[in-house]
């Protein structure tokens, strides 16, 4: 098995979250340099159905891309007892409801309003500052929904740590550390869980 990755990134900086979580160290990795556009390259993108990172092969040469679906893989084949992915059917569903609610109206606008406000991957996309601004926009409007989950739930999804747990820390980082949003100022709940969970040892390597 192999892991392309830019570990830099913050994609594989969420997959790693993970792996760690579950204590995955043993894995050949390969380090790619998608800022150079490593990925463009036609053989990157014959492997990668979206020709990003991070990227796995499998030991039948088969790929999977999506950082929740290598982190479902990797959780299956992994004896653990942290259930991240939730450990009973009502569970499963709210992981699953909170981690596609933070993905969809969290990072995927926090990475749209990074990627179109800097220009960051103009040599392969068309930047459009407008709609960087919108996504930022989207981004401040999804975080009061996030804190008041965070009022009501110990942890984003249920009352145990979980996937959506690391999504939303992801999403935080982003949004503080890329976009600039005072995400702690005005969320209260945020910054509680935040401390809380930052405390873990995944979180700290
Ligand atoms: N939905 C994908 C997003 C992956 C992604 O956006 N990766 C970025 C790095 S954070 C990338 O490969 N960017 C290079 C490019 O877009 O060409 C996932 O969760 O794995």
């Amino acid at each position: 098995m192999k892991l392309y990755e830019q570990a830099a990134t913050v994609s594989c900086k969420r997959l790693n979250l993970f792996l760690r979580e579950i204590g995955v160290t043993d894995l050949e990795r390969i380090e790619i340099n998608v800022r150079e556009g490593d990925n463009l390259d036609q053989g990157y993108q014959d492997k990668s159905a979206n020709g990003k990172v991070p990227l796995l092969e499998l030991d039948d040469g088969s790929h999977l891309s999506e950082t929740v679906a290598i982190s479902r893989y990797f959780d299956e084949i992994t004896p653990n007892d942290l259930n991240l992915f939730g450990q009973d059917t009502v569970e499963r569903a709210k992981v699953e409801m909170w981690n596609r609610i933070v993905e969809i109206d969290g990072i995927q606008n926090a990475f749209q309003a990074f990627r179109n406000l800097t220009g960051l991957y103009s040599d392969r996309e068309n930047c459009v500052e407008d709609w960087g601004k919108e996504a930022k926009r989207r981004v401040e409007l999804f975080l009061p929904k996030l804190d008041k989950q965070l009022g009501q739930s110990s942890y984003v999804a249920t009352e145990r740590y979980s996937i959506a747990d690391i999504s939303a820390y992801i999403l935080v980082f982003v949004a503080v550390n890329a976009l600039k949003i005072e995400v702690f100022e005005t969320n209260q709940n945020i910054k509680r869980w935040f401390d809380k969970v930052s405390t873990r040892p995944a979180l700290q390597a």
